[in-house]
């Protein structure tokens, strides 16, 4: 390898780590591939279709209900709503942290930065608790929802990602096909299931929402989110949020949908991504022909 070779495989490494070392120059938003909006919103598009392809599950799209401003530099991890409060758990080492937010207003009510040495995932609000998973220390946070001091830590042997709860257990993700069902007491493992559908293991299970006893489920890296039993693993349905990522051109990867919460009064679902402007209410509809 020449110098000047070196000089660009150097320059290409460097590009290509900035995003996971939390150094992106300005908020998240890196170009990382020249396209054109629309070429960006075809393969976006493309993406779901060729994913889907051979699936039997029925798929369902979107309605916009309301739009909610989001900060572009969260680099969004997990998202709940308990009491119209989001709390919303952002990534990246030296940048993570933990966030209330009033829905209706916009205003941050409270916020908590992890130490530099975690990279924060998973959240979810149960009882008067939160919990924080984090990405590869084995470790989970347990707050006073109301005051986010630190009650408790937990330990897990896997990764985390995704967190949730069905009002009893809390459910983990860790980014294979496997989801844990946790006693909040502890951490202690009660039970996991395997999501399948007809094609077989359905992997890179993310983000988590329970609703109407059923796990609400992103398939990392796409505008994917899978309606999963939580008795069995089966996969009932898939919803297709292709075409809300406001800059596909842009928020691509590692810039994904990420951030599933539910709003018991209405049945809407709050979904945004990682950097995204924009939090978006929506209502699950059937795909328009
Ligand atoms: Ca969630």
């Amino acid at each position: 390898m020449t110098f000047t070779h070196r000089q660009y495989a150097i320059s290409l490494l460097l590009v290509m780590l900035l995003p996971c070392l939390g150094l992106a120059p300005v908020a998240c938003g890196v170009r990382v591939e020249e396209r054109s909006p629309d070429e960006a919103r075809e393969r976006e598009m493309a993406q779901s279709l060729e994913f889907l392809a051979s699936r039997d599950a029925p798929v369902y799209g979107y309605e916009v209900i309301a739009t909610y401003a989001h900060d572009s530099g969260d680099f969004t991890q997990g998202l709940d709503l308990d009491g119209g409060i989001l709390y919303e758990g952002t990534g990246r080492k030296g940048r993570s942290r933990l966030l209330k937010t009033d829905l209706a207003t916009g205003a941050i009510l409270d916020t908590l930065s992890l130490a530099p040495e975690y990279f924060g995932e998973g959240v979810t609000v149960l009882g008067d608790e939160v919990f924080q998973l984090t990405y590869t220390s084995n470790l989970g946070f347990v707050y006073d929802k109301h005051s986010l001091g630190l009650k408790r830590t937990f330990a897990y042997a896997t990764e985390g990602w995704g967190l949730t709860h069905d009002g009893d257990s809390l459910i983990m993700s860790d980014g294979t096909d496997v989801l844990y069902f946790l006693d909040p007491a502890g951490g202690s493992e009660r039970g996991r299931i395997g999501v399948r559908d007809n094609l077989g293991a359905v992997t890179l299970i993310n983000e988590l929402e329970y609703m109407d006893g059923e796990i609400y489920a992103n398939i990392w890296q796409t505008s994917l989110i899978a309606i999963i039993s939580p008795l069995t693993g089966e996969v009932s349905g898939w919803i297709d949020l292709a075409g809300l990522n406001p800059d596909p051109e842009n928020l691509v990867s590692p810039y994904v949908l990420n951030g599933i919460a539910c709003d018991a009064e209405t049945g809407h679902l709050l979904v945004t991504g990682k950097c995204w402007p924009h939090i978006y209410e929506i209502s699950i509809s059937s795909r328009p022909d």
